[in-house]
């Protein structure tokens, strides 16, 4: 059967049930679909035989580059950094486990095209991020192709700050600037979601939903949708640690983009160049096949950040002799 809507993941194609029947899934795979299509995320055992070894060497590698006392059980554990981003690059293990092969092969299948790690964080305590969808920060046109695979690096307690998400939730509209009404491109901002915290608050508000909590096993992973709101319970227990890896992955053949800094109706995109994990090879934003360029008219502080090398004709056009479309 031809896909009529290859520029929606598979999983969350309003014809996922026919699609899944051509996937020649094994069981697992298939309970993990169809977690993903109707709440939004799927837990699984993460694959890999070697995985408790690798922790504990993350674990010990990692561990001086926080400064925290995690010698004593009463230490305040809360106190210094709560993570470290991109460890790959200087990891092995960090690296291994983002470019594992089964989870890269089972997100290939289930949206449809080649996916591949781009970064890695990891949290030796809880984040207490407040929900958020992390389309935000980084998103693709098509959207919703990326997902982030949260992994367990110990058993995780109530009160550590566990993982928290809005089951659904990635079906609510994806939160942008178009839809809140605001400029993104040449903003300035401390965090990219400041700006979009009531939007969310108010479709949490409008499904009356209920955030669950994952309270994990060591070992366990959780595969969340692009669009699921999701964010770190506070840490009730300052004493504890809340050792975890987040793995973000975005797909072949997009466009990738940094939506808080982007007004899309116009073309103007604060474009990424994603680094595999896997090589360390840049993927370039693409449309059909085609290398995308252009980066719309950008105003303002970070127009220092990627200026324009060529603008697309179109764009040029419209924004001539103005600054606000
Ligand atoms: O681990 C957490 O508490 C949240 C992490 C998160 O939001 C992310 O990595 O996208
Ligand atoms: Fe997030």
């Amino acid at each position: 059967m031809q896909n009529l809507f290859p520029g929606i993941p598979i999983v969350e194609s309003p014809l996922f049930e026919s699609l899944e029947r051509e996937l020649s899934l094994s069981p697992e795979e298939r309970r993990i679909a169809d977690a993903l299509n109707r709440k939004g995320f799927a837990v699984l055992d993460f694959p890999d035989e070697n995985l408790d070894h690798r922790i504990e060497r993350i674990r010990n590698r990692l561990a001086p580059s926080f400064g925290i006392d995690f010698s004593s059980v009463e230490s305040d554990k809360t106190t210094g950094e709560r993570r470290v981003q991109d460890a790959w690059k200087f990891d092995e293990d960090v690296k291994a486990i983002a470019a594992n092969e089964t989870i890269i092969g089972l997100l290939t299948k289930l949206y449809g095209r080649k996916a591949f790690p781009f970064q890695t964080l990891n949290f030796p305590v809880g984040t207490q991020q407040d929900a958020h969808s992390d389309s935000v920060h980084f998103s693709s046109l098509p959207p919703r192709f990326m997902c982030g695979v949260w992994l367990a690096m110990e058993d995780i307690s109530a009160d550590a700050g566990p993982l928290f998400y809005y089951p659904g939730s990635h079906r609510w509209p994806i939160v942008t600037n178009e839809l809140i009404g605001r400029r993104g491109a040449g903003s300035d901002l401390n965090s990219a979601q400041d700006p979009y915290g009531h939007a969310w608050a108010a479709l949490c508000d409008a499904n009356d939903a209920k955030p669950e909590v994952f309270l994990a096993r060591k070992g366990q992973a959780l595969i969340w949708c692009a669009n699921l709101l999701h964010g770190g319970s506070i840490q009730k227990d300052s004493r504890l640690t809340r050792w975890s890896q987040v793995t973000h992955y975005y797909f072949d053949d997009c466009i990738y983009y940094t939506p808080a800094y982007s007004d899309e109706p116009v073309g103007r995109l604060d474009l990424r160049s994603p680094q595999s994990v896997v090589d360390g090879s840049l993927h370039h934003s693409k449309y059909l096949g085609e290398t995308v360029d252009f980066v719309g008219a950008r105003v303002g502080a970070r127009t220092n950040r990627q200026p324009p090398s060529v603008v697309n004709a179109i764009i040029r056009k419209i924004l001539k002799g103005s600054k606000n479309v």
